[in-house]
């Protein structure tokens, strides 16, 4: 359903209040009340489970970056459960996970154009939130997925699976493969993002248990979800560190140019590797013995999630609350946990005896 010329007034004055709240916004008070105001407000009403989910929406996606192909999978996921809904798809994005002022703007067009909701997985936790208040403002579902902004500037986040398993097992994984001896640096992805800064301190509060006091952590890297960085980063580390033991990359991106790296060096199958990689960029270095085991959810289903839960929320069958309820199609139930936070899953472990039972 179109919406009125009234609402496109309200948008476009939403943004100038916008833009006149960023410049105010190192004034004490204010600030906060404008907080409460907006968190009030992006509450909505009381849901209603029984409510039909509408059709004819548009929901757009805003990855974190649209070249990197996790993403690609991610958002053909929501692409399709929203086909199947009866509603419309959008994608838009930087080509940089590190391009914040980019993806502020990115948000404000797809107020602008007026869409139902949006979907967003965010480069950094507190850039996009003055924009998203604007969206949700403007009657805008907001759905975080992958990676989140802070709890009040959006309705609802879809994550991967939980953040604490993520990280605690990513570091298991490896004391596993290392003896529980050794130095050890991580390889991340941009230094805001949210997911992958999340998992880090989980593996550093894991790296604090007795068992891994043989354990060093010497270095975290950033390879910005670029090949290329990557790739230089991982090779900067066994300079540095020419004792190196062991890397984790959470990144998908990030562990692959890793993989390649080790797997061209004399470090193969001696530096080990583990983290958050897709089992088809993954395969040919775990059959050439570069990587032992690592991890990772099917991010087609998160896409998928994404989508349905932005689609519950505009229908009313969810309003982001803990303890509501509601049926992502053929993927079952969902409960929305604390913060309106929303679990896809356990992740996957993948290894030589099961890879190839995986197409992603
Ligand atoms: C990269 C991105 C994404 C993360 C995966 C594991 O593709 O940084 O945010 O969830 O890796």
């Amino acid at each position: 359903m179109r919406k009125s010329s009234l609402r496109q007034v309200s948008v476009a004055l939403a943004l100038v209040t916008s833009l006149s709240l960023a410049a105010t916004a190192c004034g004490g008070t204010t600030k906060e009340d404008v907080a409460k105001e907006d968190a009030s407000a992006a509450a909505g009403g009381k849901a209603d489970p029984n409510a039909e989910l509408k059709k004819g929406l548009t929901v757009g996606f805003l990855p974190k970056a649209v070249n990197n192909p996790y993403f690609t999978s991610a958002d053909k996921g929501g692409e399709a459960a929203l086909k199947e809904l009866g509603s419309g798809y959008k994608e838009v994005g930087t080509s940089s996970a590190t391009d914040t002022a980019g993806q502020v703007s990115y948000v404000n067009t797809l107020t602008q154009q007026q869409v139902d909701a949006m979907a967003v997985s965010a480069q950094d936790p507190g850039a996009l939130c003055t924009a998203l208040k604007q969206a949700m403002k403007n009657d805008i579902k907001v759905v975080t997925y992958d990676s989140d902004t802070k709890a009040d500037c959006r309705n609802a986040f879809v994550s991967q699976a939980s953040a604490e398993d993520l990280g605690r097992t990513e570091v298991q994984l490896l004391a596993e493969q290392i003896g529980y001896k050794g130095e050890i640096a991580i390889l991340s992805a941009a230094q805001t993002a949210t997911n992958q800064n999340t998992w880090i301190e989980f593996m550093k509060d894991e790296l604090k248990d007795p068992k891994y006091k043989d354990m060093k952590l010497v270095k975290v890297a950033y390879g910005n979800d670029d090949a290329q960085q990557s790739f230089q980063q991982t090779q900067g580390l066994l300079q540095e560190y020419p004792d190196l033991k062991g890397i984790i990359s959470p990144t998908t991106v990030g562990i692959k140019a890793a993989a390649q790296y080790l797997s061209g060096s004399k470090y193969k199958g001696k530096v080990k590797l583990t983290g958050l990689g897709t089992p088809n960029d993954m395969r040919k270095y775990v059959k050439n013995g570069t990587v032992e085991a690592f991890e990772l959810w099917d991010p087609a289903k998160l896409g998928e999630l994404a989508a349905r839960t932005a689609v519950a929320l505009v229908s009313g069958q969810i309003t982001g609350k803990e303890g509501e309820t509601f049926t992502a199609g053929d993927m079952g139930e969902y409960t929305i946990g604390k913060d309106g936070v929303i679990s896809l899953g356990k992740p996957t472990v993948f290894d030589a005896k099961n890879i190839d039972q995986y197409n992603f």
